[in-house]
C-alpha cells in the first residue's frame, strides 16, 4: 500500500476511507518529528493536508519520494505550493464543491451584521426584551456591496446579493471580462464606494494585511466588513482598532489571523458576528470535499491525471 503522511485533522470518514487503500501515518502533532521522518520519510509518496495546516518547504524537501499533496480545502495557503511545484510535486485542492455553502454563509453575514441579528439574539436571551426594544438595524436593500476577489466564491455571493437588492462592485487582480458589476482599480477605491466590504480573495503572503487601516477608513463609520476567506488578509489589529473607535460600523468574521485564537476585544464587541471557521462545515459539503480528496489521490496513484490540481503558482 502507498504511504501517506497526514499533517492535519480531516473528518474521520475521510481517514477511514483512505485507510482501506493507503497506509496513513499520523504527523499532525508528532512528539519526535525527526525520528518519525527518519523512519518513514523515504516511503512517503503523498501528504494529506487541509486549509488549517499543510506542509512547509522544509517538510516537502525532506520527503524525497513525495509525489502529491492533497489538501482538504479550496484555499492552499497553508501548503508551500511553490516549493512543491518546484520539485514537480502535484498539489490538489477542493474547489467548486464548497462554493455554495461558503457563499451562503457570506450572504448570511451580509444580512446579520447590518440587521444586528447576533446582538438581537443575545438581547432576547439575556431577558432584556422586557425592559424595552432593541435599537434599530440597517437595511441592506439598495446598499453597495464591494467584493474583494470576484472568483468562484465572490461571484456566488454576488448572485445571492443581487436577489437581496444590493448594488455590486468589485476589485480583482485578474481581468473579469464583460460584467455588469463595476470594477474599481484599487481596493481603497472599492472600499470608498462600499457600504459593505466582502473579503473573498485568496490567502497567502501576497495578500497578508491587504485590508489595512486605510481601507477600513475608506469603508467608513457606516460600513461593515465581512470575511469568510482568510483571517490574515485583514490587518486584525487595525480592524479591532477601527471597530473600537467607531471608524467602521461592524463586522462579521468566520476566519481569524492566528485562529483558533480570537482577540478578547473582538469577543466583547456587540457589533461583531463571530463564527469558528464554519463556512464549508455542512455534512453534504464535507462529504463532497472528502470524496474529491480521495478521488485526486486515487487518480494519481492509478496513473491518471488528478481532477483538481492547484494551477502553477510561481
Ligand atoms: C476548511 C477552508 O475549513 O476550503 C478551505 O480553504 O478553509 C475550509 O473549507 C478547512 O480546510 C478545514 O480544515
Amino acid at each position: 500500500m502507498v504511504d501517506l503522511l497526514q499533517v492535519s485533522l480531516v473528518p474521520p470518514f475521510l481517514v477511514e476511507r483512505l485507510e482501506q487503500e493507503f497506509t496513513l501515518h499520523d504527523f499532525i502533532d508528532p512528539a519526535d518529528p525527526d525520528g518519525l521522518l527518519a523512519d518513514i520519510g523515504p516511503r512517503i509518496r503523498g501528504i494529506l493536508a487541509s486549509g488549517m495546516k499543510g506542509p512547509n518547504a522544509d517538510l516537502i524537501n525532506r520527503l524525497e519520494n513525495l509525489e502529491i499533496i492533497a489538501s482538504f480545502s479550496v484555499g492552499f495557503d497553508s501548503t508551500d505550493v511553490v516549493a512543491a511545484q518546484a520539485r514537480g510535486v502535484i498539489v490538489t485542492h477542493t474547489p467548486d464543491v464548497l462554493t455554495g455553502d461558503v457563499a451562503d454563509l457570506a450572504m448570511t453575514f451580509i444580512l446579520m451584521a447590518p440587521r444586528r441579528i447576533g446582538e438581537a439574539e443575545r438581547y432576547l436571551r439575556a431577558g432584556r426584551w422586557r425592559q424595552g426594544r432593541m435599537d434599530l438595524g440597517t437595511t441592506v436593500r439598495g446598499k453597495r456591496l464591494g467584493i474583494l476577489g470576484l472568483g468562484r466564491i465572490g461571484s456566488a455571493v454576488a448572485r445571492r446579493a443581487e436577489v437581496f437588492g444590493l448594488n455590486i462592485a468589485y476589485h480583482d487582480i485578474k481581468p473579469m471580462g464583460d460584467l455588469t458589476y463595476r470594477s474599481y482599480p484599487t481596493l481603497r477605491d472599492l472600499a470608498d464606494a462600499s457600504d459593505i466590504l466582502l473579503v473573498s480573495c485568496e490567502g497567502g503572503e501576497a495578500n497578508r494585511g491587504l485590508v489595512d487601516a486605510t481601507v477600513l477608513d475608506a469603508l467608513g463609520p457606516a460600513g461593515f466588513l465581512i470575511n469568510a476567506a482568510r483571517g490574515a488578509i485583514v490587518d486584525q489589529a487595525a480592524l479591532v482598532a477601527a471597530l473600537r473607535d467607531g471608524r467602521i460600523a461592524g463586522a462579521a468574521l468566520d476566519v481569524f489571523d492566528g485562529e483558533p485564537e480570537v482577540p478578547a476585544e473582538l469577543m466583547a464587541m456587540e457589533n461583531v458576528v463571530l463564527t469558528p471557521h464554519i463556512a464549508s462545515s455542512t455534512h453534504e459539503t464535507r462529504r463532497a470535499m472528502a470524496d474529491l480528496v480521495y478521488d485526486n489521490l486515487r487518480a494519481h496513484f492509478d496513473g491518471k491525471p488528478v481532477l483538481t490540481p492547484v494551477p502553477p503558482q510561481a
